[in-house]
């Protein structure tokens, strides 16, 4: 079931997706109803910008009048099959689609997705950066913020597309074939909308389920459920070629690209004979996790036939992305680092480990179900002190054993009890490990009012 013109679509969520889908759509002469859930007061600005496309909004109360006269819908991601609304649209037979299976059908260039865990947006902007640096012409989107559709709708065939891809969007995807996917990691997350770590990384990988031998496959070894997909490992077959990186010492010789002794090398075949690319000192983002995310990006580079020259000096250029470890100020000597994209657990633990000293963490938010004893252990091992907002507030408290811990009710409150806690040289690590939605509109909002509260209290040092 591919696109056509001259189809009737439902659009199902009005949000970054959504909006973009309706115009997109309508902009190929298809025929377009709209639906959301929202709160009806809170939705006269949407509604006018549907209509505004030659669209029509539809309340979902009134939807079962509407369904006889659509042929497809495309979902949001945020909004699950499980709920009512969906079951009642795929119970009136009406196929249900995610919005990237419309830009891939949508789209003349290849496209490289790279889903994982943690590092993907990392991933995918370093990836754009480094083609733009090799004089390839790219446009990125997804998951990263901007609907992948628009991007998609408005490439020609000698670009290339790189898609942050979430485990949400391929909940629903048909052909959806990259010509290059890339698995960076998976660990527990989003466990409020899967029933298990096994669902979770089914979605996970249908990201090459429609890949064949003439697409590339890219993933990580120090992984074991990605190990499991290298050829007679495991039962689950990956059809495409294969590219294997890791920033550990295991499985070595399997990869095409690895850290060793600082360094990143390549190898022309897995085992043979290896090229020395950058030095790990260089890669100008901390952590060794991004490691592991130059090792992604580099990987892609290679697989897409960038030049290989100048490539390790084009990631020393990479400034990194806002909300992931990204330092907002140095106020007397503590530095203020804002990694609000960290909304799950192993992204925490990565945060933890990319700085020596000092370190007061501020996290909390809503929980997704996921387990915290893991990160609690790594808060006990390196936090000095820890304050904590939120929902999973109690639930992250119970298993941190070891340091202080301070109970904030905003994120104001969060930001002056951390300066409190903290001394000249340590870092104030705003890291939460959970969703935003019950105290912020997203984490980059969060991101933003953590800012905000750091230069408010900068501004008082200085007064
Ligand atoms: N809605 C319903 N019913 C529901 C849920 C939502 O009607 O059950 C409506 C809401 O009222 C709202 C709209 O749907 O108006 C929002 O749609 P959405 O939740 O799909 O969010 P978008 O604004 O379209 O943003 C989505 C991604 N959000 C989610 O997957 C939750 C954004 O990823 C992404 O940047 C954007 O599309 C562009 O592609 C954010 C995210 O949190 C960053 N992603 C998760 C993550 O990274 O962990 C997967």
């Amino acid at each position: 079931m591919s696109f056509h013109a001259g189809g009737r679509y439902l659009v199902i969520g009005l949000g970054r997706t959504g909006l973009p889908t309706v115009d997109v759509l309508r902009s190929q002469g298809a025929q377009v109803v709209a639906t959301d859930e929202k709160d009806p007061p809170t939705m006269r600005d949407v509604v006018s910008r549907v209509e505004a496309a030659g669209a029509r909004f539809c309340d979902p109360a009134a939807l079962m009048t509407v369904l006889p006269h659509i042929d497809t819908a495309v979902l949001s991601p945020g909004v699950p099959r499980s709920g009512a609304l969906v079951r009642s649209i795929l119970a009136a037979g009406i196929p249900i689609i995610s919005e990237i299976e419309v830009a891939y059908q949508l789209c003349k260039a290849p496209i490289i997705a790279v889903t994982g865990t943690k590092g993907k947006s990392t991933v995918t902007a370093l990836a754009a950066h480094l083609f733009a640096a090799a004089g390839k012409n790219v446009l990125a989107g997804g998951n990263i913020g901007n609907a992948l559709i628009k991007e998609a709708v408005s490439a020609s065939k000698d670009d290339w597309v790189i898609a942050e891809i979430s485990s949400f969007q391929l909940e629903s995807i048909r052909d959806f074939r990259p010509r290059i996917s890339v698995l960076l990691n998976i660990a527990p997350d989003h466990l409020d909308r899967y029933d298990s770590m096994d669902e979770y990384a089914a979605a996970k990988y249908r990201i090459f389920e429609n890949q064949d031998r003439s697409d590339i496959f890219i993933g990580n070894l120090e992984d074991p459920r990605i190990l499991a997909l290298y050829p007679e490992r495991g039962t689950r077959r990956v059809r495409a070629q294969t590219l294997w990186f890791t920033a550990g010492g295991a499985h070595r010789e399997l990869a095409s690209l690895f850290a060793y002794d600082g360094t990143i090398w390549r190898a022309r075949e897995p085992g043979g004979d290896a090229a020395q690319v950058m030095r790990c000192s260089d890669i100008p983002l901390p952590g060794t996790h991004n490691v592991e995310n130059v090792l992604a990006a580099l990987s892609i580079a290679f697989a897409a036939g960038c030049d290989p020259a100048g490539l390790g000096a084009a990631i020393t250029r990479f400034r990194g992305m806002p909300h992931r470890l990204q330092t907002i100020a140095e106020i007397g000597g503590t530095r203020y680092v804002d990694d609000s994209k960290a909304t799950n657990p192993a992204a925490v633990i990565a945060a933890l480990h990319a700085f020596a000293g000092g370190l007061v963490l501020i996290a909390g938010g809503k929980s997704k179900r996921t387990d915290f004893r893991q990160m609690g252990q790594a808060i006990s091992a390196r936090a000095k002190s820890v304050v904590l907002f939120g929902e999973a507030a109690d639930e992250i408290a119970a298993s941190i054993a070891g340091p202080p811990i301070e109970r904030a009710s905003s994120m104001d409150d969060a930001v002056v009890r951390a300066a409190r806690a903290a001394q000249a040289g340590d870092v104030v690590l705003l890291s939460p490990g959970c969703a935003s939605f019950d105290m912020f509109d997203s984490a980059e909002h969060r991101g933003d009012v953590f800012a905000a509260c750091v230069q408010a209290l900068g501004a008082v040092a200085r007064a």
